[in-house]
């Protein structure tokens, strides 16, 4: 790389070509005032704070000025010409501009470093007054500079273009691009203006953000699969502000409204803070040591009569560590392999296809490889509701010229912007994937050499794509057979392609297939493993479902995906754990649901899962709770699955625990306590701990360090993962197999992880959805995210994003709706073959005709009773995505 040399102060420094003058004084150990200038920005050299001398030109702004070869550049001789422009900057804000926390101002950081103060009897400007309408961004305009950051940052960081600066001169002031109140605009509440903002202008709302910040946490985010490292800051125990680290690895200093606002709910009114024992049918408070002693007492019997009478679901919420201990209870203290997480419910098809096909479960590419790709083809996914800050690195790769291919029924954001919208009838992937491929291999797109070397299965593919013309799978998804073309040409003709998916492709009958046959796709084309592209790689959804699944919360894999039916895989966990691994495999949720109504489930322990708000046809999962003898739920909340429990214990959010994410590209990440738990509440860990102990069991591993320890010795995909190195080196890629080894953010770099080393195509044919539309169900509903809202919305709902989004809606395509003739908010009844829900109508031309959508968000509004049991035939994923329903207009009379 050509180098550029220059003198900074006398001192010789090299900096790379393309490099400004600011980058070379930070070369050389300096620093500057850029209150205009973000690294990640657009550079407008529009304040002059950052003025540099440059020997035989005179002062020029260090921000906008490249480096050139020989350039002498003087810093601490021209600090007046700054000292200058501060002071212009302050003599146009009101004094208390400068009694802004030194911690939330750079320009409060820099006139206490080049001694500018408040000029004594200055004119005041005229005040121009706040904008309080928003619950989580406040702006002051008095302490605008009008540098223009947070416009930048909300249109090149967040992709939104919410913020336009207005008025002309010293007037000049930021204000929403839709002219109204902040609250009325087009932000998505991402906080990134906030982040930028020098001055104060934009904050945080609230009296505690006018405090010095008392202790910050470096902790990661606990809502989406995402993974953002997140910088909490606090004040005798209270949250002040949550804000993106500028050098998370993942999210480079953004985050999203989940993450960075939504955390009001740890004070909720209606937090649970104790116990609670159903005596004569109502729930009663109870103290730790009666429900520990009454819930150990129950599960010793249990399992003394049998084992498998026992089943536990874990959490994805919970951290690696819970998640360890969890199985390590059922297997080793219960004696039963009946443990499940809610992987179960979204990515188990990922798992399965990705494993069948390449050898490991999870995604073949870091994050980063974004960042060299040229076309993505993103499937059944919604970044910019469900995973928001890799849907705006997606859409900054698009502005910078990266083809997008989407494949969704519905105009999603990302759909707007693609070069090519695919809108498949849903479930119909597969017809979709195989026609992608069947145009590879016509087109002579297939990489030959990679298949010859690195798969096997071609030749039945071939045979299979012969039934796949685009005309047929026209027919099949309504995706017509042009545009099917354009997009494998696309795909096909990329040097380095990416693919990126989620529930649209896994949460189906044949969810399995859906991801093998996509997984085809970056094979035929030598973009996955040896090849050069970005690989395949699943948007996993929650915070730790990847980590769940890690540590073996499934009932037919032990920690670090090792097979229960392996014997010697039973041994090795059985030597550290002291107890015999049962050798067969357990039941999935579904099945233990279904035990539990036919009498087999003595006992199910509920760990962070809300199963009747979330999981499909709730009519027969509350069957399950109310069949089964022994229902035990650990959750913040009394959510409706804890009220229907026997026993609840009230337990610590992510923000007050210890421990480990991974996210959804296989990084381990350190969890932190940022503040206490309310008094009473104890962690998934520490309960799991006290009831193993009254049952007169030891399970080890007395801290969550010690638990990913043991973890550590008993999995050797793990094997040089620690608290300790996390802490020193940051986050680790699994597989990471030893201390020294670097992690593995690329997988299969010379083979894939299969017993023979080659990626197995699949010949997989289409096959129709469990559940059809007819003339009595003539409506299509799709069932998925909403940005504001967190699955269950348990925690959401109990912040001030309930004011972003108040309440659910089925969205209907504007002839569909006045076919029904319903108006905008009108109420309807939906039914389905299993249940029926009301909602409020939402009309947007975003949906096909014949195809509603909903989110669950709002579990009043029971969605998951309309939704059927059918489940992907592989792994037994819900088909939440596909569910015929029949809409009714409710007359409200009066
Ligand atoms: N704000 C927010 N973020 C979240 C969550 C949340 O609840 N709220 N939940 C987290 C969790 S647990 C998960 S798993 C992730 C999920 O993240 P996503 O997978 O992005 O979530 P969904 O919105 O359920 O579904 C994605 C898309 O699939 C499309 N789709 C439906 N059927 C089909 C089909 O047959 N074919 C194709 N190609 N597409 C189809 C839908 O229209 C939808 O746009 O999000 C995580 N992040
Ligand atoms: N119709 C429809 N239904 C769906 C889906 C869909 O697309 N459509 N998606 C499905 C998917 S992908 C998923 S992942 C599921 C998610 O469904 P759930 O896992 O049920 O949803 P969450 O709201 O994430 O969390 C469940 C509960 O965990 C509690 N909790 C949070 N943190 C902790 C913790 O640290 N410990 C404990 N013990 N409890 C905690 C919360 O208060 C909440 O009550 O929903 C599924 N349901
Ligand atoms: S919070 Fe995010 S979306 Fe809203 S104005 Fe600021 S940068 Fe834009
Ligand atoms: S994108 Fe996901 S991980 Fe990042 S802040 Fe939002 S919810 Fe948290
Ligand atoms: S930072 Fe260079 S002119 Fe503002
Ligand atoms: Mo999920």
């Amino acid at each position: 790389m050509a180098v550029v040399k220059l003198l900074v102060d006398g001192r010789q420094v090299e900096v790379a070509a393309g490099a400004t003058v600011l980058d070379a004084v930070r070369a050389a150990g300096l620093a500057l005032p850029t209150l205009c200038h973000d690294d990640r920005l657009t550079t407008v050299a529009s304040c002059r704070t950052c003025l540099v001398g440059i020997t035989g030109r005179g002062p020029a702004a260090a921000c906008s000025t490249p480096a050139e070869d020989g350039l002498r550049i003087t810093v601490e001789a021209s600090r007046a010409m700054r000292r200058e422009a501060l002071r212009a900057i302050v003599a146009g804000l009101p004094a208390r501009a400068l009694d802004v926390p030194a911690d939330r101002s750079e320009l409060v950081r820099q006139c206490a470093d080049y001694g500018v103060t408040a000029p004594a009897g200055s004119v005041l400007p005229p005040e121009r007054g706040n904008d309080h309408s928003h619950p989580y961004v406040k702006l002051d305009r008095d302490l605008c500079i009008a540098c223009g950051r947070c416009v930048r940052a909300c249109a090149e960081i967040q992709g939104t273009f919410a913020l336009t600066l207005v008025g002309r001169g010293a007037a000049t002031v930021v204000a929403p691009g839709t002219g109204g109140p902040w609250a009325e605009s087009d932000c998505v509440s991402c906080g990134a203006c906030v982040n930028t903002c020098p001055t104060g202008a934009l904050s945080e709302p609230g009296l505690l953000n006018l405090l010095p910040i008392e202790r910050q946490t470096r902790t990661t985010c606990g809502y989406c699969g995402v993974g953002c490292s997140l910088e909490v800051a606090t004040r005798d125990n209270v949250i002040m502000t949550v804000r993106p680290a500028a050098d998370g690895s993942v999210n480079r200093g953004h985050a999203c409204v989940k993450g960075r606002f939504a955390h009001g709910f740890l004070g909720s009114a209606d937090r649970l803070t104790t116990p609670l024992i159903r005596r004569d049918g109502t729930l009663t408070p109870a103290s730790w040591e009666e429900a520990t002693t009454y819930v150990a007492a129950r599960l010793s019997e249990i399992r003394d009569a049998d084992p498998d009478g026992f089943a536990l679901i874990s959490s994805a919420r919970a951290t690696n560590e819970e998640n360890y201990l969890a199985q390590k209870f059922a297997r080793a203290l219960m004696g039963t392999n009946n443990v499940d997480n809610c992987a179960r419910l979204c990515h188990a098809p990922s798992a399965a296809g990705l494993a069948a096909t390449f050898g490991l479960g999870g995604g073949t590419n870091p994050f980063d490889d974004l960042d060299r790709c040229d076309a993505i083809l993103l499937a059944g996914a919604n970044p910019t509701a469900a995973h928001p800050v890799v849907g705006s690195r997606i859409f900054q790769r698009v502005m910078d010229g990266v083809r997008l291919v989407v494949v969704d029924p519905r105009r999603t954001s990302l759909a707007r912007h693609a070069d090519i919208h695919l809108r498949p009838r849903p479930g119909t992937n597969v017809a979709v994937f195989n026609g992608l491929a069947h145009v590879l291999a016509r087109e002579g797109l297939v990489d030959t050499d990679f298949l010859d070397a690195h798969t096997s299965g071609y030749e039945e593919l071939l045979a299979l794509l012969g039934d796949y013309p685009p005309e047929r799978v026209a027919g099949i998804s309504g995706v017509p057979a042009e545009d099917l073309v354009r997009a494998a040409v696309m795909y096909g003709q990329a040097a380095a392609p990416a693919i990126f998916y989620g529930l649209g492709v896994t949460e189906h009958r044949h969810g399995t297939d859906g991801v093998r046959t996509l997984s085809n796709l970056a094979l035929l084309r030598g973009a996955v493993g040896p090849g050069a592209g970005a690989g395949v790689n699943p948007l996993r959804g929650q915070n730790n479902v990847q980590g769940a699944s890690d540590m073996g919360a499934l009932p037919d894999l032990l920690p670090g995906y090792q097979k229960v039916l392996d014997p010697a895989a039973r041994d090795r966990c059985g030597v550290a754990w002291q107890a015999d691994v049962p050798p067969r495999p357990g039941l999935r949720i579904p099945q233990m649901f279904e035990a539990a109504r036919n009498g087999a489930s003595k006992a199910l322990w509920v760990i962070g899962e809300d199963v009747l708000a979330t999981d499909p046809d709730s009519t027969s999962v509350r069957a399950a709770l109310t069949a089964c003898p022994l229902v035990i739920c650990n959750d913040l909340f009394l959510s409706p699955t804890a009220a229907a429990a026997d026993v609840v214990f009230p337990v610590a959010a992510w923000l007050e625990k210890d421990g480990t994410f991974v996210n959804f590209d296989r990084r381990f990440q350190r969890v932190r306590e940022a503040v206490a738990p309310p008094a009473g509440v104890r962690t998934d860990f520490a309960v799991l701990h006290a009831v193993a102990a009254r049952m007169g069991a030891d399970l080890g591993c007395a801290t969550p360090a010690e638990a990913m320890a043991e973890c550590a010795t008993v999995a050797p995909l793990f094997g040089g993962i620690s608290h300790p190195r996390l802490d020193r080196d940051g986050p680790l890629h699994w597989p990471c197999g030893s201390a020294d080894s670097p992690g593995t953010p690329r997988l299969y770099q010379d083979r894939f992880a299969t017993p023979d080393g080659l990626a197995h195509l699949a010949a997989r044919p289409y096959l129709p959805p469990g559940e059809e539309c007819d003339a009595e169900f003539p409506f299509l509903l799709i069932t998925g995210r909403r940005g504001e809202h967190y699955n269950s919305g348990s925690m959401t709902r109990r912040t001030h994003n309930l004011r972003l989004l108040a309440e659910e809606t089925v969205d209907v395509e504007p002839g569909d709706a006045a076919a029904l003739g319903v108006r905008d908010g009108d109420l309807v009844r939906l039914g389905s073959r299993h249940g029926t829900a009301v909602l409020r109508v939402r009309i947007t031309d975003d949906m096909e005709p014949g195809q509603v959508f909903a989110g669950f968000h709002f579990p009043g509004a029971t969605v998951n009773s309309l939704t059927s049991s059918v489940e992907d035939e592989v792994t037994g994923c819900p088909e939440y995505k596909v569910t015929a329903v029949h809409i009714f207009r409710i007359r409200v009379t009066g």
